[in-house]
């Protein structure tokens, strides 16, 4: 238990599940068909405690968690190992048969969630199927999604937060042979950025204090699990993927020298053509893919990728402060909103500008007519109840679905998710497992319009999504076809203390 000092200061408000004991589970439809086909990729991830230079000057080794892997069969780009904390990233193609045999060696239970994934809902980490130390657990699944940068982190009940901060999270991309051909960058000039906020005791080690409202901010940037690197580039064009890996951190990137920022994908994959913004939003669990040339002026240039200043509302500042416990000292050194440098490209060497290609393949939005609820649109309120963040009116509860959580396999829906936290409001990522959906409207009351001005033309509703930022005073309009995988799913807030504190539901697909 030698990480347990600082792990332990949670607000948890449950006790943990039994060991590796799954609660019984009403019988939730038949399972999908087996995989038939040859297995791609296998690999072994075990969930360790383990050791990283988290403090660049101090160069001392911190304890951590993380995802050790090992590739067992498939060929060896499909696991890359990585140089810090983080978990290796897999990189499969779409159709793909993937198999990973996990292992827990914490001493709390845990369970592994491919964040965006279509796959069953034995395969997806929902905390009923956490296993306890020395618990086992094995996924075997197709990759039925468009090609894209995904991830995997774990998703215990209340423990999800702590786990991802001291060091569990990794990319699962699904790569496309096709992107040269396309026109896209591939190869070096295909990048990946894991953004998250850390914060190191004078110790070295991961503080981990959060605050019940604002949840956990760090004072520090990490990309790629080191702190503020200089990332060297050849004078050219980049596919630039970013993951916000963050517990609770929200993002609006910019360069340094205020070009605008190309976005050529999303969570789901490339967009149908790519969209000029001045900015980018990026919540927690959210996935960008940009184009991006450097080098074009001088030789040696270089160029920061920036967060810049943005209101959050009531709830994530003054209330967060005033309630504050645990990180009030964190959260008021770089609290959400405030402007800081991320990380600095450094050009490095000739490349090849590429043009920017005028067009991807079109998507397959689900037309109206497919629609079975339009003249009673799902809701979900997003509100506070006894001081806790709930979905309508509801905490998380390990198997509990409400009326209003059950869905038909096979069909098409609007739902409409509102952000009603009154003065105490502010910004959630809401994120549904079980499929991608489409964003369709964002409507922002009168009250919240100033705080929503400091964000929303940097929102990232383009292409298919599973995360998106409910802005305070804000509703939204998503649709989303509940298909291949009827089961128990979950949608919740993806501030992981959030999450972790209990904004989190099932859903129920019925077959
Ligand atoms: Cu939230």
């Amino acid at each position: 238990m030698a990480a347990a000092a600082w792990i332990g200061a949670t607000c948890n408000r449950r006790s943990a599940p039994p060991l590796g004991a799954a609660p019984p589970v009403d019988p939730v439809g038949p399972v999908g068909p087996a995989p038939s086909s040859a297995v791609a990729l296998e690999v072994a991830l075990r969930a360790e405690f383990s050791e990283a230079v988290l403090d660049s000057a101090g160069g001392r080794a911190a304890q951590i968690w993380r995802f050790g892997g090992s590739l067992l069969s498939g060929k060896s780009e499909a696991l890359l190992s990585s140089k810090s904390y983080l978990g290796p990233t897999l990189r499969v193609r779409r159709g793909e048969r993937v198999r990973v045999h996990f292992e827990n060696a914490l001493d709390e239970p845990s369970i592994v969630h491919w964040h965006g994934l279509q796959v069953s809902q034995e395969d997806d980490g929902h905390p009923r199927f956490a296993v306890g130390r020395g618990g086992r657990y094995n996924y075997d699944f197709t990759v039925a999604n468009r090609p894209g940068t995904y991830w995997y982190h774990p998703h215990p009940d209340g423990r999800t937060g702590p786990q991802v901060y001291a060091g569990m999270a990794g990319l699962f991309l699904v790569v496309d042979p096709d992107d040269q051909a396309r026109g896209l960058p591939t190869d070096e000039f295909d990048l990946s950025l894991v953004i998250q906020d850390r914060r190191l005791g004078s110790d070295g080690e991961l503080v981990y204090d959060p605050n019940p409202m604002v949840g956990f901010l760090g004072d520090r940037i990490f990309v790629n699990g080191q702190q503020r690197p200089d990332i060297n580039v050849r004078a050219g064009s980049y596919r630039v993927r970013i993951l916000n890996g963050s517990n609770s951190r929200i993002y609006k990137l910019a360069f340094s020298d205020n070009r605008p920022l190309i976005l050529i994908g999303s969570d789901g994959g490339l967009l149908g053509s790519p969209v000029r913004k001045p900015y980018l939003v990026l919540a927690p669990g959210e996935r960008v893919e940009l184009w991006a040339d450097f080098g074009r002026s001088t030789a040696g240039a270089e160029v920061w990728l920036e967060s810049r200043a943005f209101s959050v509302g009531g709830g994530g500042m003054a209330m967060g402060g005033m309630m504050g416990m645990g990180s009030m000292g964190a959260g008021s050194r770089l609290p959400n909103g405030a402007a800081f440098r991320v990380c600095r490209f450094q050009v490095r060497g000739g490349g090849r500008t590429l043009r920017v290609p005028a067009q991807f393949e079109p998507l397959d939005w689900r037309p109206d007519e497919e629609v079975v609820n339009r003249s009673e649109r799902r809701r979900i309120d997003v509100s506070m109840a006894m001081m806790r963040w709930v979905l309508n009116g509801r905490t998380f509860e390990m198997t509990d679905v409400a009326p209003n959580e059950r869905v038909k396999l096979g069909t098409t829906e609007d739902w409409e998710v509102q952000n009603l936290g009154g003065m105490m409001a502010m910004p959630h990522p809401i994120h549904l497992h079980a499929g991608q959906f489409q964003i369709l409207e964002r409507v922002v009351s009168p009250t919240w319009r100033s705080v929503a001005a400091t964000l929303q033309d940097g929102l990232v509703d383009e292409g298919w999504k599973d995360t998106f930022l409910l802005l305070p005073g804000e509703r939204v309009r998503l649709r989303m076809r509940f298909e291949r995988h009827p089961g128990l799913f979950l949608y919740h807030c993806h501030n992981l203390e959030h999450e972790d504190a209990g904004m989190m539901r099932n859903f129920l697909i019925e077959a």
